[in-house]
């Protein structure tokens, strides 16, 4: 009960509540920031809801329970895949500074943030994403996302205010009333000043819960060990894993981040990430062409599982709704059907599948159960429409944003270890055809597809197009410290 009270509630049991949501991305004006980290102290005093802890979602989730009996928990989280939903009108808020924000809020304050100490050579968060992206163990990411100019490329971005709820007319009263609580005013007084907004919203009636390129999302989350028991599920153990995986402050190991008062605190990967939904249409669709197959059968294998959540590794050849719902849609312990040890079985997964290059779902690359992070998104912008091309000239993604307790175990490793490695987790893998980026025309065509058991892969050159359909925008690292925090060291 103390660590729930503890932590924001965005990071455990499912996260804030979200159909609507508003990143928010500030700036601390610098003479001011002594009155911000006031305020901040101030909005988080017993009795303050100004941010949700994951203690006030479960409070939440309780009283849904009682007022509708019956009905699954996950309409309220949102997080999993469900019939229908039912919502309770609910919003929650968190905060979260990136490394600029808090060398700032540092100089104003009396206590000693260590800030100077936190760093190893090279940790993503002290970098900031731009930098990071652009080491020599960098993200693939294109220089556009992070150009002059552009929110995420002008070094300007001290936090996020998350703002989560079930629509948009009482998720923008909550972020006015707290962007006030913070000091924000229109005049020269404001502590903080816009930078950028990010809205994201839940797509509409049957698309609902689904990414733009027609996928269930949000279906598999690892749960937390004693914390979190969505998603546990005994026939697939690798998938509890330990606190110290997401919570800062329970593994001295940890070199990245390992100062007292970030105890209970986690890092915070956001992505905007554009989907190229035509591009997507039309390479599956010519696939299937080449292959003899159906598109919404190529879809599948290039996901990992069907649209409806269901996963290929139980159902290769087509959809079952049966097997799309939790646990069912996450009973399967691996990705090797066949033989004992080697990872090669293409013929049900490809190598190169979605889920399988973010969750390899084998021990031996993941021995102490760490690449593992709790996924939090949402997609944005309008359903793409065939028929209608000036909706099509929009843009539409996923507001990409996850939980770890270090960014090069979690989310950075996932994506330059596994995703972009054309290697991984066999030589013929490719890329991730999802979100995998090199740079690297050859990596990308280096994939193997395989429909039925005993049949050569498709040439390489079926495949011309994929990795196009995900494209970076900008995006940032921060640290969504807990209330202890808030209320002490970032406050006084
Ligand atoms: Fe992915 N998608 O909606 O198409 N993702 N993802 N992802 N992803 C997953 O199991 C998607 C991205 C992971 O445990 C599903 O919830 C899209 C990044 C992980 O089995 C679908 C984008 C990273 C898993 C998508 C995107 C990850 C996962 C299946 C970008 C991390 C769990 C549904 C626009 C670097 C794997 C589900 C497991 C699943 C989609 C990005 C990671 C449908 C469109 C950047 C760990």
């Amino acid at each position: 009960k103390v660590l729930f009270t503890d932590v924001q509630g965005d990071i455990l049991a499912g996260g804030l509540p979200k159909k609507h949501e508003i990143f928010w991305f500030f700036t601390i004006h610098p003479n001011k920031a002594k009155s911000f980290c006031q305020n901040i102290g101030n909005a988080t005093g017993d009795g303050m809801l100004t941010f949700s802890s994951v203690q006030n979602i479960l409070d939440e989730r309780q009283k849904f329970r009682q007022t509708f009996p019956g009905v699954s928990d996950n309409v309220v989280t949102g997080a999993n895949p469900s019939g229908s939903r039912h919502w309770v009108p609910s919003v929650g808020a968190n905060i979260s500074f990136s490394f600029r924000g808090l060398k700032k809020m540092s100089a104003a304050l009396s206590t000693d943030l260590k800030l100077d100490h936190l760093p190893v050579p090279d940790d993503p968060f002290v970098s900031g994403m731009k930098r990071d992206s652009m080491s020599a163990d960098g993200l693939g990411d294109p220089p556009s996302a992070f150009a002059a100019g552009t929110p995420f490329g002008d070094d300007q971005i001290d936090g996020v205010l998350i703002v989560a709820g079930s629509n948009d007319l009482i998720v923008n009263a909550a972020l006015s009333g707290v962007m006030g609580i913070l000091g924000f005013t229109k005049d020269a007084n404001s502590t903080i000043a816009e930078v950028s907004r990010e809205t994201g919203n839940v797509r509409l009636q049957a698309n609902d819960g689904k990414e733009h390129f027609g996928f269930e999302d949000g279906i598999s989350q690892p749960a937390v060990k004693d914390i979190d028991d969505n998603g546990a599920d005994p026939e697939v153990p690798d998938n509890v894993i330990d606190r110290h995986v997401i919570l800062v402050g329970y593994d001295t190991r940890n070199i990245h981040a390992q100062q007292p008062w970030m105890k209970n605190g986690s890092f915070l990967c956001f992505r905007k990430l554009e989907q190229h939904v035509d591009k997507w249409n039309q390479a599956v669709v010519s696939i299937a062409e080449k292959a003899n197959e159906s598109p919404e059968r190529v879809g599948a294998k290039l996901m990992g599982r069907w649209p409806s959540g269901c996963p290929i590794m139980l159902s290769p050849r087509e959809n079952d709704n049966s097997l799309a719902r939790l646990p069912k849609s996450n009973r399967f312990p691996n990705f090797v059907k066949s033989d004992a040890g080697s990872n090669q079985d293409n013929s049900m997964c490809p190598l190169g599948a979605h889920i399988r290059k973010t969750n390899p779902r084998d021990r031996r690359f993941d021995p102490n159960g760490i690449h593992r992070i709790l996924r939090r998104g949402i997609p944005y912008g309008p359903d793409f429409d065939p028929e209608n091309s000036a909706n099509n000239a929009q843009k539409r993604g996923l507001l990409f944003a996850c939980y770890q307790s270090d960014l090069t175990q979690g989310f950075k490793f996932i994506q330059t270890r596994w995703a972009n490695a054309p290697k991984f987790p066999e030589p013929g893998a490719g890329l991730d055809l999802t979100i995998g980026q090199t740079g690297d025309e050859q990596d990308a065509f280096q994939m193997d597809i395989v429909f039925n058991p005993g049949q050569s892969p498709l040439p390489s050159n079926t495949f011309s197009g994929i990795n196009q359909f995900v494209e970076l925008k900008g995006g940032e690292y921060f640290f969504t410290p807990s209330f202890t925090a808030m209320r002490g060291a970032l406050s006084k």
